[in-house]
């Protein structure tokens, strides 16, 4: 990791952490396990890649309002990671190199905090009406940003990507092609990045065809990442934080089943350069937010973790 993206997530760790819940009073169970699966590390890349849109786009750092959305995003993450280690679905006792939340919190507390990360992700995030006040224009990004949130976490986005995957574990491996698996990552991985991108750009002021053109970077990049991390499965990486071969073992389809090793390390560089050259495209790329971006959106595509 270099010094500048540590940089930037021991930021956005300062800036999660104003929204975190107390642990107090008779649920204090569940904020406690809210925390922990929160703190317990990530690399922080949806928050860092909303800050560095809304930079591109806008002449501040960002306020209260964005840093609403930044934590929402997060919790939204890692309540969706929270579920997936559940013995309903990927049942994993280990996450980022640390006891899954159920396992440290026992299976029901394990549900209601990742219920309650996604229930308080919205709560945090509406707050940011609050922030905008009485100025309409803030206003109506807040609630544009808003419904991108939602929908992008929603039925249209990363639950229907999940839904489709544990519906794909099921099936004859002939019936999971390239089809099933490219909806698969653009829904439960791209939409997320897509959002990131989309909600800082709005929130900055992004006119209606920049928002879309961050989304198509963020679908670029969404895939490229979770390709990426079905490469990791198999080669390992640094401090992957799970077993190396899982996908295999459990007799996954995935993009790296279907095409092998070196096709599916092109596709990632081929994904991330369009994704980098559509940026070059959008007012801001020079700016240091466009910048970093590009450098993130290239690091990602060789990340270890
Ligand atoms: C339960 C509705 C629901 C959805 C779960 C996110 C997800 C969908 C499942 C987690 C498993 C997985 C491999 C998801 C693909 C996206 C992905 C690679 C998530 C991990 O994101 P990172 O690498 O995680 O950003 P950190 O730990 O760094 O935050």
């Amino acid at each position: 990791m270099n010094d500048d993206i540590r940089q930037k997530t021991k930021e956005i760790d300062e800036i999660i952490a104003k929204y975190l819940p107390k642990e107090e009073g008779l649920a204090a169970t569940v904020m406690q396990a809210m925390n922990y699966s929160i703190n317990v590390g990530g690399k922080r890349i949806r928050p860092m890649l909303m800050m560095e849109a809304y930079r591109m786009f806008a002449d501040d750092q960002g306020d209260e309002v964005l840093h609403r959305f930044m934590a929402a995003i997060e919790m939204i993450h890692t309540y969706s990671l929270c579920h997936d280690d559940l013995p309903a679905m990927d049942n994993d006792d280990m996450r980022r190199g640390m006891p899954s939340t159920h396992a440290k919190f026992g299976e029901a507390m394990g549900i209601l905090a990742g219920d309650a990360l996604l229930n308080y992700a919205f709560e945090t995030a509406a707050g940011a009406f609050e922030c905008a006040g009485d100025d309409p224009k803030k206003c109506r990004r807040c609630a544009r940003a808003l419904s991108i949130l939602a929908k992008k976490a929603g039925i249209y986005g990363m639950i229907a990507g999940q839904v489709a995957d544990i519906e794909a574990e099921d099936k004859d491996s002939s019936q999971v092609d390239m089809d099933v698996i490219t909806f698969i990552h653009e829904n439960k991985t791209a939409a997320m990045i897509e959002s990131s991108l989309m909600i800082g750009a709005t929130l900055a002021g992004a006119d209606d065809k920049q928002v879309a053109s961050l989304e198509k970077i963020g679908s670029d990049v969404g895939l490229a990442f979770q390709i990426r991390d079905d490469i990791l499965d198999v080669t390992g990486g640094e401090a992957l934080g799970k077993p190396v071969g899982s996908d295999e073992r459990n007799g996954k389809v995935t993009y790296v089943s279907l095409v092998g090793l070196d096709k599916a390390r092109q596709d990632v560089n081929d994904l991330s350069e369009s994704a980098v050259a559509e940026l070059s495209n959008l007012p801001g790329s020079s700016t240091a937010g466009g910048k970093f971006l590009s450098d993130l959106i290239l690091g990602l595509a060789v990340r270890n973790r």
